[in-house]
Parts: structure tokens; sequence; C-alpha cells
């Protein structure tokens, strides 16, 4: 499961997107989403290659992956010191493996703009600014521990001393931590600081009705900051969603020429933006699972994704391509064509591997 969180401005459009994502209209245009508290939503990410292979062991059902949005309000200036409620929805944020941040770009003047001008790039900076207070105060704490084992000479540590030097310099530049990459000789060292700016980011640009371009200054921004940049109309959007799928709806659509792409936009570009690759659990009579890892990562990683006691008792991995399982007809003849191979736990698991853990307890 992947959290996506959506983050901007007061006013900027967030719940506007949300209901959008979140309403039976979403659902007609394939995306199934499910309210599950008032500001999380989730939806299932559908595979078609699963189908094979659930067909193919003979699996009961299948259960989809899913990815979860959520309404992250009231992130202002300030709230890196704790202001307003600030410590909890640098918390919600946190947990998130992904962004959305809703620039308003759109200039009517019935929506009130809580610095009383329509600014995007003053916006994004402001949102920017308290993520990157954040993790300034946070990399300065972890440098200030890793430098006593880079003194001792440890290697790994002298890498990521290195790394969290440079990334120190980038926040205070102005610049997410995911404008710096990790080195080679220090993996771990994101994982260990896990900023707040080194998430993913996927710029909505909430343009006015009938526009479709991002703007320029959302555009640059994103792109000199490895983000991607989407424009939709958020009201449209959820005003659509309201209407379902009817008649109206679909006219409403042509003349604007939107189609259902604005929210598919959204979706594809933060389900893009997570560079993920998906794996597969299934077995006879039992339900097959669909799941996503971080492109890199291993068995271990994919056993942990399944459950942290199979992780703990792992003991080797069965895997077989999807397409192979398909070919050979299942297990047994994936073993007899060899294509089915046992694997130790820092095996680098790939999109589309069909998995089976053994393990102890
Ligand atoms: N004109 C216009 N108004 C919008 C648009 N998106 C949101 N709004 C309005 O702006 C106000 C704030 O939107 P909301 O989604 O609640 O913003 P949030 O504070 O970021 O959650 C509401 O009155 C919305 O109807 C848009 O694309 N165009
Ligand atoms: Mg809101």
């Amino acid at each position: 499961m992947m959290k996506v969180g959506l983050v901007g401005m007061p006013n900027a459009g967030k719940s506007s997107l949300f209901n959008a994502l979140s309403q039976a209209g979403a659902e007609a245009a394939n995306y199934p989403f499910t309210t599950i508290e008032p500001n999380v939503a989730t939806v299932p990410v559908k595979d078609p290659r699963m189908e094979q292979v659930a067909a193919t062991v003979g699996a009961s059902n299948i259960v989809w992956d899913t990815i979860e949005f959520h309404d992250i309000a009231g992130l202002v200036a300030g709230a890196s010191k704790g202001e307003g409620l600030g410590n909890k929805f640098l918390a919600n944020i946190r947990e998130c493996d992904a962004l959305l941040h809703v620039v308003r770009c759109h200039t009517d003047e019935n929506v009130i703009h809580p610095v009383g001008k329509v600014d995007p790039a003053a916006d994004i900076e402001t949102i920017e600014t308290e993520l990157l207070l954040a993790d300034l105060d946070s990399a300065e704490r972890r440098h200030s521990r890793v430098i006593r084992d880079a003194r001792s000479g440890d290697k790994v540590a002298v890498a990521e001393e290195q790394w969290l030097r440079q990334v120190i310099e980038a926040l205070q530049a102005g610049k997410p931590a995911r404008t710096v990459p990790v080195p080679a000789a220090a993996p771990d060292a994101a994982r260990n600081l896990y900023p707040l700016t080194g998430k993913p980011v996927l710029f909505v640009a909430n343009v006015n009705e009938g526009e479709d371009a991002v703007p320029s200054v959302v555009a640059d921004h994103a792109a000199a900051t490895g983000a991607g940049a989407v424009a939709i109309s958020s009201r449209i959007e959820a005003d659509l969603a309201d209407m379902g799928d009817d008649e109206e709806a679909d006219a409403m659509r042509e003349e604007l020429g939107i189609g259902d792409s604005g929210l598919h936009r959204v979706v594809n570009g933060a389900f893009g933006l997570l560079r993920l690759i998906a794996f597969f659990t299934a077995g006879e009579g039992k339900p097959a699972q669909t799941w996503h890892l971080r492109e890199g990562l291993t068995a271990w990683h994919a056993a942990g994704e399944i459950h942290s006691d199979i992780q703990k008792g792992f003991v080797r991995a069965e895997v077989i391509g999807w397409e192979a399982l398909v070919e050979a007809g299942g297990y047994s003849g994936g073993r007899d064509k060899g294509t089915l191979r046992l694997e130790g736990r820092d095996y680098l698991m790939k999109d589309g591997d069909v998995l089976t853990v053994k393990h102890t307890g």
C-alpha cells in the first residue's frame, strides 16, 4: 500500500481534488475509490498481468494493492516550528510515500487567497520552506551523530557524513533533499534521515476552468527540483465527480474538452512518481495479491511488504517471472523448466516477479 499526501496552501484546492478523486464519478472513470476516513481515500491499482497469474495457479480471488490518498490540511507558515498543528501535519507528511502539491493558479476572485494575492511561486516557496526547515533540523541532528562515526574512519559513515553535508547545503540554499543523490557507499543514508523533501512530488497546478497547460512558473520549478507537474481544475473535477457518470457530466466534459483525463493524469502521475515495481503472491485456492516495491529493493524487503513476521523468519524465496509462470502452466511446470528459482534475501526483485517466501515461525 502506498500513501500519497495532498499538501498545499489553505484554499489551494486540495479538498476539491480529494473529493473528485474519492467520488462516485471517479468510480465511473475506472478508479473505484473508497473513502475510509473523511480525509483518506483508497484506490486499487489493477494490473492485468495478475489476472493471468491468478488463473494459472487457480487462486480463489485477487486482492489488489492500493494507493491511499490523504487530504493533509493546514500546512501553514511556521509549521516547522510547531505553529498551529504544525507537528501533527509534518508527522502526517512524513508517513507518505509521495506528495501531491496542489498550487492555486486559478484567478477566481470569489476564492480568498490566504495572503491576498495569487502567486504560485510564492505559495510553493511557503510550503517548501516549512518542509525544508523541518529537514534542516533533522539533518543537522543526524549529522552531529554520524560525524563521530566518520571520524573513527568507518567507510559508510564517511560517505553518509559527506551526503548529509551536501543535503544541509542544499536545504540552506532552498533546494529539496531529493536533488542530492544518495551515495552508493551509503545506500541507507536517505532511509536513515527520511527527509520530507526527499519524497517524490507531483505539482498539481489548479488552473482556470478551460485551461490545461501547467503555468511555466510551476513547470520550471518542478523541472528544477526533480518533480513532476500536471494541470487540472479541481473545482470542475469535483463538480463532474458529483454528477457521476450521467449524460450531463459527459456533455460537460466534452464541452470543456477534458474527457476524464484530469483525474487520470493525477493518479497516473502519482503512481509513476513512486517508481515502483509490482510483484505478485499467488497460490492455489487462496487469494492472490499484488504488491509494490521501490525499484532496487530485495526479496527481503518484499517479504517485509507482505508481513513483518515473514520478513523476520525469512529462509529463502522461490521466484518466477509472471510470464514464465503462465507459460509453464503453474509452479511445478516452472520447476521442471528451471524458470522457478530459489533465491536468497539479497535477490534484487524485478517487475512482474511472482514470489513465495519460505519462512520460519
Ligand atoms: N474557481 C475555482 N475555484 C476553485 C477551484 N478549486 C477549488 N476552488 C474553490 O476554492 C475554495 C477552496 O477549495 P478547497 O478545495 O476547499 O481548498 P483546500 O483548502 O486546499 O482544501 C472552494 O470554495 C473551492 O470551491 C478551481 O479550480 N476553480
Ligand atoms: Mg481542505
